[in-house]
């Protein structure tokens, strides 16, 4: 037997999450921090269904998407409980049953994350809590259904939820909101061996953090002060949810794990 058969063999034993079926919300582009974990993912073996929000961004999705063998896409704008329940009727139908189901998708007005917390309007903080963390209750409940076999759940959250990071405001009270519905969740559906894990992850120049005054010098305060005295990338969130998708992470369900450079662990 040739070495590189011996290499593709062993490979094919311990490939993670081979035969793994996972759907991801929160693509937008390259830099998304969803794609990093599909990439982590994939590698591993599993089979991966994303959903996008809008027209605008179906392209990137589409040929991010292309890369993946055995791929699908669909769309899903998370505040419609019509196009939910559409994503999952459609999973049944192409994957018959999911194993695997990744959250990263936040939003707040841009007014709300630039001015002072105390003036956030009462539609604001609705639209903030619907798509930041009701989204993930809303997408459970039609994903336990289709996780015959067990399943891991995985959300992406952020330090605002639980100290003050100036204007990230009504985002820190929704992803409190979104880490505690990871608790409710996770009692809910252990004993259908349904894991529900939340990954807070330091800041990461994405779409997303683009467009917040200051975040290229919150990027350097991370530097200087974290333990690892470096930013997260995208792909060290990538390799935990990696992690947490996988058996090796079976004992593990209701938790935060903070990916931060060790940014959070530090007083002064
Ligand atoms: P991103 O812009 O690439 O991803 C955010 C996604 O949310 C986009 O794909 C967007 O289309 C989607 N979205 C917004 N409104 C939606 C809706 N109504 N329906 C469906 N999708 C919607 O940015 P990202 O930084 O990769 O963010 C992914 C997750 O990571 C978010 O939950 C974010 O809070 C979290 N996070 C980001 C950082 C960071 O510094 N970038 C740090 C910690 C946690
Ligand atoms: O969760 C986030 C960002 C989420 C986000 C970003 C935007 C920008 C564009 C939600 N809504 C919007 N709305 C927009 O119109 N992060 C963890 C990244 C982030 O955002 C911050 C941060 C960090 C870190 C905002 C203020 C302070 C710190």
């Amino acid at each position: 037997m040739s070495e590189t058969t011996t290499e593709t063999q062993n490979k094919g034993e311990t490939m993670l999450l081979k035969g793994k079926k996972a759907v991801i919300f929160g693509v937008a582009n390259k830099r998304s921090i969803a794609w990093a974990i599909a990439q982590s993912l994939a590698s591993q073996g599993a089979q991966i269904a994303f959903t996008f929000q809008g027209e605008r961004i179906e392209k990137n999705v589409r040929d991010l998407a292309d890369t993946l063998e055995g791929s699908q896409v669909l769309p899903c704008d998370v505040t419609n409980d019509d196009e939910i329940k559409a994503v999952f009727d459609e999973l049944k139908n192409s994957f018959g049953q999911i194993d695997i189901l990744v959250h990263c998708v936040a939003f707040a007005k841009k007014e709300d994350l630039e001015t002072d917390f105390v003036s956030t309007s009462r539609d604001g903080f609705h639209l903030a809590h619907d798509i930041s963390a009701y989204s993930l209750t809303a997408i459970s409940k039609h994903a336990v259904p289709l996780m015959t076999e067990g399943g891991s759940i995985v959300a992406l959250t952020y330090l605002g939820s639980v100290a003050v990071v100036p204007r990230y405001n009504v985002m820190g009270v929704a992803k409190a909101a979104l880490e505690a519905s990871i608790r409710y969740l996770a009692s809910d559906l252990g004993a259908k061996n349904i894991r529900v894990n939340g990954i807070s992850a330091g800041p990461i120049n994405t779409l997303a953090a683009r467009g917040i005054s200051g975040f290229t010098e919150m990027l350097k305060v991370v530097r200087e002060k974290a333990p690892l005295k470096r930013n997260t990338e995208a792909s060290e969130v990538g390799d935990t949810a990696l992690f947490l998708a996988s058996n090796l992470s079976r004992g593990i369900t209701g938790n935060i794990l903070y990916v931060d450079s060790g940014y959070s662990i530090m007083g002064m």
